[in-house]
Protein backbone atom coordinates (compact mmCIF):
# COMPACT_ATOMS: atom_id res chain seq x y z
CA UNK A 1 0.00 0.00 0.00
CA UNK A 2 1.23 3.38 -1.00
CA UNK A 3 1.25 6.70 1.38
CA UNK A 4 -1.60 8.88 1.03
CA UNK A 5 -0.70 11.39 -2.28
CA UNK A 6 2.18 9.29 -3.22
CA UNK A 7 2.34 9.14 -6.77
CA UNK A 8 2.78 5.96 -8.99
CA UNK A 9 5.35 7.55 -11.30
CA UNK A 10 7.65 4.99 -10.99
CA UNK A 11 8.62 1.49 -10.64
CA UNK A 12 11.94 0.31 -9.06
CA UNK A 13 12.91 -2.47 -6.26
CA UNK A 14 12.55 0.40 -3.34
CA UNK A 15 8.41 0.07 -4.35
CA UNK A 16 8.67 -3.85 -2.79
CA UNK A 17 10.39 -2.54 0.33
CA UNK A 18 7.74 0.35 0.81
CA UNK A 19 4.86 -1.72 0.57
CA UNK A 20 6.22 -3.99 3.01
CA UNK A 21 6.84 -1.46 5.43
CA UNK A 22 4.25 1.43 5.01
CA UNK A 23 1.71 -0.32 6.78
CA UNK A 24 -0.02 2.45 9.35
CA UNK A 25 0.86 1.05 13.06
CA UNK A 26 -1.67 0.94 15.48
CA UNK A 27 -0.54 3.99 16.99
CA UNK A 28 -2.72 4.42 19.87
CA UNK A 29 -1.35 1.03 21.40
CA UNK A 30 1.62 2.47 21.54
CA UNK A 31 1.66 4.95 24.39
CA UNK A 32 -0.93 2.66 25.88
CA UNK A 33 1.46 0.09 26.34
CA UNK A 34 4.70 2.44 26.60
CA UNK A 35 6.95 0.39 24.59
CA UNK A 36 8.95 3.75 23.38
CA UNK A 37 9.99 5.61 25.77
CA UNK A 38 12.24 8.99 25.92
CA UNK A 39 14.16 10.12 28.69
CA UNK A 40 15.86 13.33 29.23
CA UNK A 41 18.51 12.87 32.50
CA UNK A 42 19.80 16.61 34.13
CA UNK A 43 19.04 19.84 32.55
CA UNK A 44 20.10 19.70 28.74
CA UNK A 45 18.78 16.15 28.85
CA UNK A 46 15.11 16.99 29.97
CA UNK A 47 14.85 20.08 27.67
CA UNK A 48 16.03 17.85 24.61
CA UNK A 49 13.66 15.28 25.82
CA UNK A 50 10.91 17.97 26.30
CA UNK A 51 11.30 19.07 22.56
CA UNK A 52 11.63 15.79 21.19
CA UNK A 53 8.45 14.21 22.57
CA UNK A 54 6.25 17.30 21.76
CA UNK A 55 6.83 16.61 18.27
CA UNK A 56 5.67 12.58 18.56
CA UNK A 57 3.70 12.79 21.88
CA UNK A 58 1.15 10.27 20.72
CA UNK A 59 4.05 7.65 19.74
CA UNK A 60 6.04 8.08 23.02
CA UNK A 61 6.18 8.29 26.65
CA UNK A 62 8.28 10.92 28.44
CA UNK A 63 10.53 9.99 31.55
CA UNK A 64 12.49 13.42 33.10
CA UNK A 65 15.07 13.06 35.61
CA UNK A 66 16.94 16.03 37.23
CA UNK A 67 17.74 17.30 40.46
CA UNK A 68 16.58 20.61 39.62
CA UNK A 69 12.71 21.45 39.05
CA UNK A 70 12.92 23.59 36.60
CA UNK A 71 13.65 20.99 34.48
CA UNK A 72 9.88 20.06 34.57
CA UNK A 73 8.18 23.25 34.06
CA UNK A 74 6.06 22.84 30.78
CA UNK A 75 6.12 19.15 31.33
CA UNK A 76 2.79 18.24 32.03
CA UNK A 77 2.92 14.65 29.75
CA UNK A 78 5.83 13.65 31.67
CA UNK A 79 6.49 11.34 34.39
CA UNK A 80 8.77 13.37 36.33
CA UNK A 81 11.67 12.00 38.87
CA UNK A 82 13.00 14.62 40.85
CA UNK A 83 16.41 13.53 42.93
CA UNK A 84 16.99 15.80 45.63
CA UNK A 85 17.97 14.92 49.07
CA UNK A 86 19.18 18.25 50.16
CA UNK A 87 15.99 19.74 49.65
CA UNK A 88 16.78 22.73 48.11
CA UNK A 89 15.85 21.77 44.73
CA UNK A 90 18.82 23.01 42.35
CA UNK A 91 21.52 20.74 40.63
CA UNK A 92 23.16 17.37 42.10
CA UNK A 93 26.26 19.85 43.00
CA UNK A 94 28.11 18.68 40.05
CA UNK A 95 28.72 14.87 41.69
CA UNK A 96 27.96 12.24 39.09
CA UNK A 97 28.29 9.70 41.98
CA UNK A 98 25.60 11.42 43.94
CA UNK A 99 23.23 11.46 41.23
CA UNK A 100 23.76 7.34 40.76
CA UNK A 101 23.28 7.23 44.34
CA UNK A 102 20.11 8.93 44.33
CA UNK A 103 18.57 7.40 41.19
CA UNK A 104 19.19 4.28 42.52
CA UNK A 105 17.21 5.43 45.80
CA UNK A 106 14.40 6.46 43.61
CA UNK A 107 14.48 2.98 41.35
CA UNK A 108 11.39 1.86 42.61
CA UNK A 109 9.21 4.65 41.06
CA UNK A 110 10.40 4.27 37.30
CA UNK A 111 10.53 0.53 37.68
CA UNK A 112 6.78 0.10 36.33
CA UNK A 113 7.91 2.61 32.96
CA UNK A 114 10.82 1.06 32.44
CA UNK A 115 9.36 -2.43 32.55
CA UNK A 116 6.56 -1.69 29.85
CA UNK A 117 8.91 0.14 27.52
CA UNK A 118 10.73 -2.20 24.55
CA UNK A 119 12.73 1.20 23.29
CA UNK A 120 14.49 3.64 25.75
CA UNK A 121 15.46 7.12 23.95
CA UNK A 122 18.06 8.54 26.32
CA UNK A 123 19.51 11.98 26.37
CA UNK A 124 21.76 13.83 28.64
CA UNK A 125 24.45 16.36 28.23
CA UNK A 126 27.33 14.97 29.96
CA UNK A 127 30.15 17.44 31.90
CA UNK A 128 28.12 18.28 35.12
CA UNK A 129 26.46 15.85 37.90
CA UNK A 130 23.34 14.63 36.99
CA UNK A 131 23.07 13.63 33.28
CA UNK A 132 26.78 12.51 33.60
CA UNK A 133 25.99 10.04 36.38
CA UNK A 134 22.30 9.03 36.27
CA UNK A 135 22.28 8.35 32.35
CA UNK A 136 24.33 5.20 32.40
CA UNK A 137 22.52 4.39 35.49
CA UNK A 138 19.15 4.68 34.06
CA UNK A 139 20.58 2.89 30.57
CA UNK A 140 21.45 -0.26 32.94
CA UNK A 141 18.75 -0.06 34.63
CA UNK A 142 16.76 -0.60 31.62
CA UNK A 143 19.01 -3.40 29.84
CA UNK A 144 17.99 -5.06 33.16
CA UNK A 145 14.29 -5.39 32.49
CA UNK A 146 14.81 -5.98 28.99
CA UNK A 147 14.94 -2.74 27.19
CA UNK A 148 16.75 -1.71 24.30
CA UNK A 149 18.59 1.58 24.81
CA UNK A 150 19.28 3.60 21.83
CA UNK A 151 21.10 7.28 23.48
CA UNK A 152 22.32 10.21 22.75
CA UNK A 153 25.51 11.89 24.87
CA UNK A 154 26.06 16.10 24.46
CA UNK A 155 30.12 16.33 25.04
CA UNK A 156 30.98 19.54 26.75
CA UNK A 157 32.91 22.53 25.13
CA UNK A 158 36.25 22.28 24.76
CA UNK A 159 37.50 25.30 26.51
CA UNK A 160 35.46 23.50 29.92
CA UNK A 161 38.23 21.16 30.77
CA UNK A 162 37.09 19.98 34.04
CA UNK A 163 33.51 19.18 32.45
CA UNK A 164 35.34 17.61 29.45
CA UNK A 165 36.78 15.40 31.98
CA UNK A 166 33.88 14.65 33.52
CA UNK A 167 32.20 13.83 30.61
CA UNK A 168 34.76 11.28 29.35
CA UNK A 169 34.38 9.74 32.64
CA UNK A 170 30.48 9.23 32.60
CA UNK A 171 30.79 8.41 28.51
CA UNK A 172 31.86 4.57 29.00
CA UNK A 173 28.65 3.45 31.61
CA UNK A 174 26.57 4.62 28.84
CA UNK A 175 28.14 3.36 26.25
CA UNK A 176 28.33 0.22 27.42
CA UNK A 177 24.82 -0.32 28.15
CA UNK A 178 23.65 1.47 25.04
CA UNK A 179 22.80 -0.20 21.90
CA UNK A 180 23.79 2.56 19.98
CA UNK A 181 25.10 5.53 21.56
CA UNK A 182 25.88 9.06 19.55
CA UNK A 183 28.06 11.58 20.26
CA UNK A 184 27.06 15.31 19.99
CA UNK A 185 29.70 17.57 20.00
CA UNK A 186 27.48 21.00 21.82
CA UNK A 187 30.42 23.20 20.53
CA UNK A 188 29.48 21.65 16.72
CA UNK A 189 25.58 21.83 17.28
CA UNK A 190 26.10 25.54 18.81
CA UNK A 191 28.19 26.31 15.48
CA UNK A 192 25.62 24.73 12.94
CA UNK A 193 22.83 26.61 15.03
CA UNK A 194 24.41 29.47 13.80
CA UNK A 195 24.05 29.08 10.77
CA UNK A 196 20.64 27.57 10.97
CA UNK A 197 19.12 30.48 12.92
CA UNK A 198 17.87 28.33 16.21
CA UNK A 199 19.19 27.46 19.49
CA UNK A 200 21.69 24.94 20.25
CA UNK A 201 20.72 24.31 23.92
CA UNK A 202 17.14 22.96 23.12
CA UNK A 203 19.34 20.45 20.08
CA UNK A 204 18.94 23.80 17.60
CA UNK A 205 16.04 21.36 15.59
CA UNK A 206 18.71 18.36 15.10
CA UNK A 207 17.61 15.85 18.21
CA UNK A 208 14.41 16.50 17.91
CA UNK A 209 14.00 15.73 13.90
CA UNK A 210 16.24 12.77 14.97
CA UNK A 211 13.96 11.65 18.08
CA UNK A 212 11.03 12.20 16.08
CA UNK A 213 12.12 10.00 13.06
CA UNK A 214 13.14 7.30 14.84
CA UNK A 215 9.89 7.40 17.20
CA UNK A 216 8.02 7.27 13.82
CA UNK A 217 10.28 4.72 12.60
CA UNK A 218 9.54 2.16 15.33
CA UNK A 219 5.70 3.03 14.95
CA UNK A 220 5.76 2.43 11.59
CA UNK A 221 7.80 -0.78 11.67
CA UNK A 222 4.31 -1.96 13.41
CA UNK A 223 4.06 -3.76 16.59
CA UNK A 224 7.51 -3.09 17.88
CA UNK A 225 7.10 -6.53 19.69
CA UNK A 226 7.13 -8.24 16.25
CA UNK A 227 9.62 -6.39 14.44
CA UNK A 228 12.15 -5.72 17.33
CA UNK A 229 14.12 -8.57 16.36
CA UNK A 230 14.76 -7.38 13.19
CA UNK A 231 15.48 -3.84 14.81
CA UNK A 232 17.95 -5.53 16.96
CA UNK A 233 19.35 -7.84 14.45
CA UNK A 234 20.42 -4.75 12.69
CA UNK A 235 21.78 -2.19 15.52
CA UNK A 236 23.44 -4.66 17.28
CA UNK A 237 25.83 -5.68 14.40
CA UNK A 238 29.13 -5.97 15.01
CA UNK A 239 31.05 -2.72 14.99
CA UNK A 240 29.89 1.00 15.82
CA UNK A 241 26.32 2.52 15.02
CA UNK A 242 25.08 6.07 14.59
CA UNK A 243 22.06 7.66 14.09
CA UNK A 244 21.61 10.13 11.43
CA UNK A 245 19.31 12.84 10.27
CA UNK A 246 18.70 15.80 7.55
CA UNK A 247 16.17 17.57 5.65
CA UNK A 248 15.78 19.37 2.52
CA UNK A 249 14.10 20.05 -0.20
CA UNK A 250 12.74 17.82 -2.30
CA UNK A 251 13.88 19.38 -5.30
CA UNK A 252 17.58 17.99 -4.46
CA UNK A 253 17.37 14.44 -2.56
CA UNK A 254 20.96 14.84 -2.78
CA UNK A 255 21.19 17.93 -0.78
CA UNK A 256 19.51 16.39 1.53
CA UNK A 257 21.94 12.82 2.10
CA UNK A 258 24.50 15.67 2.31
CA UNK A 259 23.34 17.72 5.19
CA UNK A 260 22.78 14.12 7.14
CA UNK A 261 26.49 13.37 6.84
CA UNK A 262 27.02 16.75 8.09
CA UNK A 263 24.74 16.65 10.79
CA UNK A 264 26.23 17.09 13.81
CA UNK A 265 25.03 14.02 15.32
CA UNK A 266 26.90 11.98 12.93
CA UNK A 267 30.72 11.55 13.80
CA UNK A 268 31.64 8.75 12.19
CA UNK A 269 31.87 7.79 8.48
CA UNK A 270 29.14 5.40 7.39
CA UNK A 271 31.70 3.66 4.64
CA UNK A 272 31.21 0.12 4.54
CA UNK A 273 28.45 -0.20 7.28
CA UNK A 274 26.33 -3.45 7.42
CA UNK A 275 22.82 -2.47 8.59
CA UNK A 276 20.54 0.42 8.12
CA UNK A 277 17.55 1.33 9.03
CA UNK A 278 16.02 4.19 7.11
CA UNK A 279 12.84 6.42 7.39
CA UNK A 280 12.11 8.82 5.01
CA UNK A 281 9.21 11.74 5.16
CA UNK A 282 8.15 14.01 2.83
CA UNK A 283 5.06 15.58 1.72
CA UNK A 284 2.17 15.11 -0.03
CA UNK A 285 4.35 15.68 -3.09
CA UNK A 286 6.99 12.97 -2.44
CA UNK A 287 7.55 10.59 -5.42
CA UNK A 288 9.45 7.25 -5.39
CA UNK A 289 11.36 9.18 -7.67
CA UNK A 290 12.70 10.96 -4.98
CA UNK A 291 13.07 7.85 -2.33
CA UNK A 292 14.68 6.19 -4.73
CA UNK A 293 17.39 8.73 -5.30
CA UNK A 294 17.47 9.82 -1.60
CA UNK A 295 18.41 6.18 -0.62
CA UNK A 296 20.40 4.95 -3.46
CA UNK A 297 22.61 8.40 -2.97
CA UNK A 298 22.51 7.24 0.90
CA UNK A 299 23.43 3.63 0.88
CA UNK A 300 25.69 3.75 -1.71
CA UNK A 301 28.81 3.96 0.46
CA UNK A 302 27.82 1.16 2.56
CA UNK A 303 28.84 -2.44 2.30
CA UNK A 304 27.12 -4.57 -1.30
CA UNK A 305 25.50 -6.82 1.50
CA UNK A 306 24.53 -4.44 3.93
CA UNK A 307 21.30 -5.34 5.78
CA UNK A 308 18.07 -2.39 5.10
CA UNK A 309 14.93 -2.00 6.45
CA UNK A 310 13.57 0.89 4.74
CA UNK A 311 10.26 3.34 5.83
CA UNK A 312 8.47 6.14 4.21
CA UNK A 313 6.13 8.75 6.39
CA UNK A 314 3.85 11.46 3.87
CA UNK A 315 2.98 14.00 6.14
CA UNK A 316 1.29 17.29 5.08
CA UNK A 317 3.59 19.56 7.23
CA UNK A 318 6.49 18.25 4.90
CA UNK A 319 5.19 19.82 1.55
CA UNK A 320 8.43 20.45 -1.03
CA UNK A 321 10.74 18.99 2.08
CA UNK A 322 12.40 15.70 2.34
CA UNK A 323 13.68 14.28 5.60
CA UNK A 324 15.79 11.46 6.11
CA UNK A 325 16.24 9.29 9.42
CA UNK A 326 18.80 6.10 9.81
CA UNK A 327 20.28 3.70 12.02
CA UNK A 328 23.45 2.53 10.71
CA UNK A 329 25.08 -0.14 12.13
CA UNK A 330 28.63 -2.29 11.69
CA UNK A 331 30.98 0.05 10.70
N1 LIG B 1 28.53 26.88 27.18
C1 LIG B 1 27.47 26.40 27.79
N2 LIG B 1 27.46 25.08 28.10
C2 LIG B 1 26.38 24.59 28.75
C3 LIG B 1 25.27 25.41 29.11
N3 LIG B 1 24.37 24.63 29.74
C4 LIG B 1 24.87 23.40 29.75
N4 LIG B 1 26.08 23.37 29.16
C5 LIG B 1 26.91 22.19 28.97
O1 LIG B 1 26.10 21.03 29.09
C6 LIG B 1 26.58 20.13 30.06
C7 LIG B 1 25.44 19.51 30.81
O2 LIG B 1 24.67 20.50 31.45
P1 LIG B 1 23.37 20.16 32.32
O3 LIG B 1 22.51 19.21 31.58
O4 LIG B 1 22.80 21.46 32.72
O5 LIG B 1 24.02 19.43 33.57
P2 LIG B 1 23.30 18.54 34.67
O6 LIG B 1 23.37 17.12 34.25
O7 LIG B 1 21.94 19.10 34.98
O8 LIG B 1 24.31 18.71 35.87
P3 LIG B 1 24.07 19.30 37.36
O9 LIG B 1 23.21 20.50 37.24
O10 LIG B 1 25.44 19.56 37.83
O11 LIG B 1 23.43 18.19 38.10
C8 LIG B 1 27.51 20.98 30.90
O12 LIG B 1 28.60 20.24 31.28
C9 LIG B 1 27.98 22.08 29.98
O13 LIG B 1 29.15 21.67 29.31
C10 LIG B 1 25.33 26.81 28.78
O14 LIG B 1 24.41 27.58 29.04
N5 LIG B 1 26.45 27.23 28.11
MG1 LIG C 1 21.38 20.68 36.30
Amino acid sequence: MLGQGMKEDDTSDIRATIEQFYTPAPYSELVQDGEVLIAGVGGIGCLWALEAHSRCSNLAELLLIDADETSFEGANEANCLFLDSGGEGRGAAALPSMAIHRLRNGADSISELLERAEVLILMAGLGGGMGSGASGELAKMANQYGCMVLSVAGLPFAEQPLRYAIAEEALPSLEANSSVCIRVSMERLAWQSKRRKTDWITGSGWIEELVEGLVTTLARVGRINLDLMDMRAIINKEGNATLIVGTGSSESPNSVVEMARNSPLNDVSIDGAKGCMIQVEGGPDMTLSHLTELTDSFVSSMDPDCQVIMGARVSDEMVGKLRLVAIVSGI
